[in-house]
């Protein structure tokens, strides 16, 4: 194996896409080759993530401050890890591992600790100098993913009246990236005029999607107790936004959801109930209405996808949703299995979900997600790469969608640069993955 000794390794606080601290990693190697990587981070987290480390000191950044995690990188991680070869991920994602010794990363913070992995990775794949898609899946790593893309906002990351998380469209089909960038885009720019011919605000949350506060008829108004309503118009306006961009919902372009439910399950805890409550628009669900009104949504509209319809300890009822709806559309553990091999494993016996979202950051090494991939391709379980709420510039798991094979990605709207950085970075990779055929 060629060895490359790591120099230095240097933490710094930089910002987020919220305008909250995060952690910026360089990995420097002895011939002066760097990596850099930015760590992202969430705000519908799942409890069995692996530990984002503040400082909770609410004298700044309202308790946001990552100033810990960044000493734990320049005091301690550093130290172990100078010396060692920086091609070798694996060794160097479990020396951390072991260094941190807890579960879940409560020691030196998931957020150091990826920061860490994949700068590592960065800083390898330039003194290799080849791409980083390519130092991290080799030749067989060459499939660009489907866009799954946040047009409409809702739940924890708009301030708005609708309960779902994710109203996102993906293009069906065998088609380019550049075509599905074509499509998600236009019927981006329609939602927008069909928004503003209603007067309703085209303002965007988190993600970049439109998070309009949707009037609702006086005859919905009146109905208090099923104003769920909105999501239902959120759902019919992007059809409509489809049809209108000269594309057919169901035909070339499906939705999907992210139901993010484990908010709704912790909002009916606050109110002291077992099922779920939708928040905005005050309802309550029992966990049989709940399972059966995911089913009717999914009867109802084109829908292709669905992530996170139940809560992550909701284990009866999930088993019970994939038995009725797995064959029929893609189910997606995100808070469920949290990029985590042992909860996976779980739904695998247990034949729950048939697919699972991958976010690096939720499980704290390239090395563990990379496991977590192949355990779930193994098991014949679909994989979708995906951004956080919390974003930064770092394009990452653009390369590693790529690297992997993962089929899917879900980044957000297109729109805000945090966002739009990964999907130009798909354009150019596509580009490149043209020319070496040529
Ligand atoms: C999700 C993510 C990303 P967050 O729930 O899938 O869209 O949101 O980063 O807030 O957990
Ligand atoms: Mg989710």
């Amino acid at each position: 194996m060629k060895e490359i000794p790591i120099k230095s390794i240097k933490a710094m606080q930089v910002f987020d896409s919220r305008g909250n601290p995060t952690v910026q990693v360089t990995v420097s190697l002895l011939d002066g080759t760097q990596g850099v990587a930015m760590v992202p981070s969430g705000a519908s987290t799942g409890k069995y993530e692996a530990i984002e480390l503040r400082d909770n000191n609410y004298r700044e950044y309202n308790g946001k401050g990552v100033r810990r995690a960044v000493e734990n990188i320049n005091k301690k991680l550093q130290k172990s890890l100078i010396g060692m070869n920086a091609l070798n991920q694996e060794r160097i994602d479990n020396i951390i591992i072991e260094l941190d010794g807890t579960e879940n990363k409560s020691r030196f913070g998931a957020n150091s600790i990826l920061g860490i992995s994949l700068a590592t990775a960065r800083a390898a794949a330039n003194y290799l100098n080849e791409p980083l898609y390519r130092y991290i899946g080799g030749i067989s790593g060459n499939i660009i993913p489907t866009p799954m893309m946040n047009i409409l906002n809702g739940g924890l990351h708009a301030g708005n009246n609708i309960n779902i998380q994710e109203f996102m469209i993906m293009p069906i089909g065998v088609r380019s990236f550049e075509e599905c960038m074509q499509i998600c885009v236009e019927i981006y720019q329609v939602l927008k005029e069909l928004l503003k011919q209603k007067n309703i605000s085209t303002s965007v949350g988190d993600e970049g999607g439109f998070a309009p506060k949707l009037k609702l008829k006086e005859k919905e108004k009146k109905r208090n107790g099923k104003i769920e309503k909105t999501d239902e118009i959120a759902i019919e306006l992007i059809i409509d936004a489809i049809n209108q961009a000269g594309f057919k919902a169901g035909r070339d372009v499906a939705l999907a959801l992210d139901v993010a439910a484990s908010e709704m399950r912790e909002a009916a805890k606050t109110i002291e109930k077992e099922g779920y409550y939708f928040w905005k628009t005050d309802e309550y669900k029992t966990k049989d209405e709940m399972i059966d009104y995911i089913e009717n949504l999914a009867s109802k509209y084109p829908i292709r996808s669905i992530e996170d319809p139940l809560g992550e300890d909701d284990w009866k009822a999930w088993s019970e949703l994939t038995k009725r709806l797995g064959s029929k559309i893609q189910l997606v553990g995100d808070d469920l299995f949290v990029t985590n091999k042992r909860r996976l494993q779980r739904g695998i016996d247990e034949k729950v979900a048939n697919s699972i979202l991958i976010k690096p950051n939720q499980i704290g090494t390239l090395t563990e997600t990379i496991e977590t991939i192949k355990l779930a391709r193994k098991n014949g379980y679909r994989t979708i790469i995906s951004h956080r709420s919390g974003e930064t510039e770092d394009t990452f798991i653009a390369d590693l969608a790529v690297a992997v094979n993962a089929g899917q990605i879900k980044a957000g709207a297109p729109c805000r640069s945090e966002r739009v950085a990964k999907y130009n970075r798909l354009l150019n990779i596509e580009k490149e993955l043209k020319k070496r055929k040529e």
